[in-house]
């Protein structure tokens, strides 16, 4: 029996378009049952997806796309928009090497208009879009489709401000379903509730459906909104001062509220603001019941659902992180910890349970977040902000001028520092060393198991100025941690075998890789522990006790750890040769983490390579 007769007859958004209006409930059902069975086999973002799936579909019926714009915020909500583009069959091999992005892309479809992965980048986006069709007297239309998460972002309030006063035809919508990954936080967050609360939405569902029920001319339409719409509610109010035309909130499962209402939008000029209400998971009952579960998935049985994490014996760096965290702050009073909006996601949940007066989750806002920290230290707090590495890149600013210029002693908890596989450039975390190590008062250091990992937390907490342990993805070696909260000396690593000719000088991670290769061609291993400030006396024993030194990191070449060994070397005036590994000078692709890590040599094999005797030009 064919599950999907309807889907398999729409390749492109133009045969939707061609559907009748009538169709389309049976397309929302085939899609919602695709969902299921696909991410169930490939792991992939799920409950956001379950969301959008009327939304999707209304905006491909609606706009011309690929020719009208369609911008998506963080754009892990586009699974349906992918399989309406062509991409259905690639969503066998979602997120995996060489198979389709778990994001947009631009590369990768025409209907993809802009890349993402960071959030809260559409308005800014869809409202340059929009400028550049007015400049070129084009009449494509734009549309921003944002989360009530990601519109808690400085920048999606900055492109507002902006978008407001703009004198373009685009279209914000806003995709409220009351969560970000966990609850959302914040003022914004209350503010939108209100337009949850029972009677207001009535209002306005009683107001849209009377707006559109006669097909109402544009004037008509514009007036009535004007009468029923905007008088009547309060969560357009803020909206509406900062220029938009605020429509809603209506019910984005319901086609009939959401093409009507498109439709009339699409036609009006200068910026539109829609609030549509989805629900996270929808219409699937165990992601309806535990959206934050269901956000991120990996590979589950439709029927049976999430089952219990078996334990793997190895706990992961984020529950090293976590477990550290509540043991510091039992031991010390001062501590703080912030999140923007990753408290799950970066092992913080028991802490938040523990210590609810000392947990900050500021939203998604890691410029905030920084600032925020650094104002907690001026009064002698000792904030520890744990961010992914991949998300601090937001807030270098704030990292740079309002922390290390003011030497405060805020520690960088950073997850997922090198490549996080199959999400892919968006979320590697492979240029932390590099923005870091040029920060003067910035300790930096990168942890090769868990226990050292607790013991450089250790270290940054009873430093008296910045620093970072940045960690990876996953699980360490399985090192046991002692329950004790013992630090380092720093700047200081250590030899971990003595061999001969070649030294490799490892950095976090990669020393098990190291130690590997080292036991096959007799070479000494460093673990150099501290990439900042580097153990310059153990470099130069190494110079001289070896012909080459090879340093090896999980982080971009350019500007990172490797780069500061070549910096004391040149300092020393020595004369040795010396290779550097790390990745390269390009954007690494989605895939399985070890993979990719092997394609750019910092694996065993990549690192005999490197220790090979020059070859002979002559
Ligand atoms: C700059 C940045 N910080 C954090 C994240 C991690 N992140 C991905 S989705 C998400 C929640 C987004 O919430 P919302 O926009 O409401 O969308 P929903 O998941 O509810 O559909 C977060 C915090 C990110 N992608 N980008």
């Amino acid at each position: 029996m064919n599950t999907y007769p309807l889907l398999d007859t729409i390749e492109r958004p133009a045969q939707l378009r061609q559907l009748d209006r009538k169709q389309l409930p049976q397309l929302v059902d085939e899609l919602r049952a695709f969902l299921v069975e696909s991410v169930s086999r490939t792991g992939g973002h799920f409950s956001s997806n379950l969301g959008t799936v009327e939304l999707t579909i209304a905006l491909h019926y609606v706009f011309n796309t690929p020719e009208d714009r369609l911008v998506w915020d963080v754009g892990h909500q586009t699974y349906v928009h992918k399989i309406l583009t062509g991409r259905r069959s690639g969503m066998a091999k979602l997120r995996t090497h060489g198979g389709v992005s778990g994001f947009p892309k631009r590369c990768e479809s025409p209907y993809d208009t802009f890349g993402v992965g960071h959030s809260s980048t559409s308005i800014s986006a869809a409202l340059g879009m929009a400028l550049a069709a007015k400049l070129s007297n084009s009449e494509r239309r734009t549309v921003a489709i944002i989360g009530d998460g990601a519109m808690s972002a400085g920048q999606a309030f900055e492109a507002l401000n902006n978008a407001g006063v703009a004198d373009v035809d685009m279209l914000v919508i806003l995709n409220d379903n009351d969560m970000s990954i966990s609850p959302p936080v914040g003022a914004l967050n209350k503010y939108l509730a209100r337009a949850l609360s029972g009677s207001t939405f009535n209002a306005a569902r009683r107001a849209g459906e009377k707006v559109l029920g006669v097909s109402p001319s544009l004037l008509e339409f514009a007036n009535r909104v004007e009468e029923h719409v905007k008088g009547m509610l309060t969560p357009g109010t803020l909206f509406e001062e900062l220029g938009f035309n605020y429509i809603g909130p209506i019910d984005g499962h319901d086609l009939d509220s959401l093409i009507p209402t498109l439709q009339n939008l699409q036609k009006l000029k200068g910026p539109q603001f829609l609030h549509v209400i989805t629900r996270k998971g929808q219409g699937y009952k165990l992601a309806e019941a535990d959206p934050i579960l269901y956000h991120g998935v990996s590979k589950f049985h439709p029927d049976i659902g999430i089952e219990d994490n078996k334990p793997s014996g190895k706990p992961t760096y984020t529950q090293v992180f976590g477990q550290w965290l509540c043991d510091m702050a039992t031991a010390d009073s001062r501590l703080v910890a912030v999140t923007p909006a990753m408290g799950e996601g970066s092992g913080m949940i028991q802490f938040a349970e523990r210590f609810p007066d000392r947990y900050f989750d500021v939203g998604i806002a890691e410029q905030h977040a920084v600032t925020f920290a650094a104002g907690l230290a001026c009064e002698g707090m000792r904030p520890v902000v744990a961010i992914y590495s991949t998300f601090l890149q937001r807030a270098y600013d704030q990292l740079l001028h309002d922390v290390a210029l003011q030497n405060l002693p805020v520690v960088f908890a950073l997850d997922r520092g090198g490549l996080v596989g199959a999400d892919g450039p968006t979320h590697h975390g492979a240029f932390d060393l590099s923005y870091l190590t040029c920060i003067p008062n910035m300790l930096i250091m990168a942890p090769s198991d868990e226990e050292e990992c607790r013991r450089m937390l250790t270290t940054a907490f009873r430093y008296d100025g910045p620093s970072a342990v940045r960690y990876p993805r996953g699980t360490g070696p399985g090192t046991p941690i002692q329950a004790t909260l013992n630090d380092l000396p720093i700047g200081r690593g250590e030899i971990r075998r003595q061999g001969k000719d070649v030294a490799l000088l490892a950095f976090g991670s990669m020393l098990t890789p190291a130690l590997q290769a080292a036991d096959e061609i007799g070479a000494t291993v460093a673990n150099m522990r501290f990439v900042k400030p580097v153990d310059r006396n153990l470099i130069i024993e190494l110079a001289r006790e070896h012909s080459l030194l090879i340093s090896i990191e999980e982080n971009a070449l350019i500007g990172g750890a490797g780069a500061e060994v070549a910096r004391v070397l040149e300092e020393e005036g020595i004369l040795v040769r010396f290779v550097r590994l790390g990745l390269p000078d390009r954007f690494i692709d989605h895939g399985d983490q070890f993979k990719l890590l092997a394609e750019a040599g910092l694996d065993k094999e990549g690192i005999l390579r490197a220790a090979q005797p020059p070859q002979d030009n002559t």
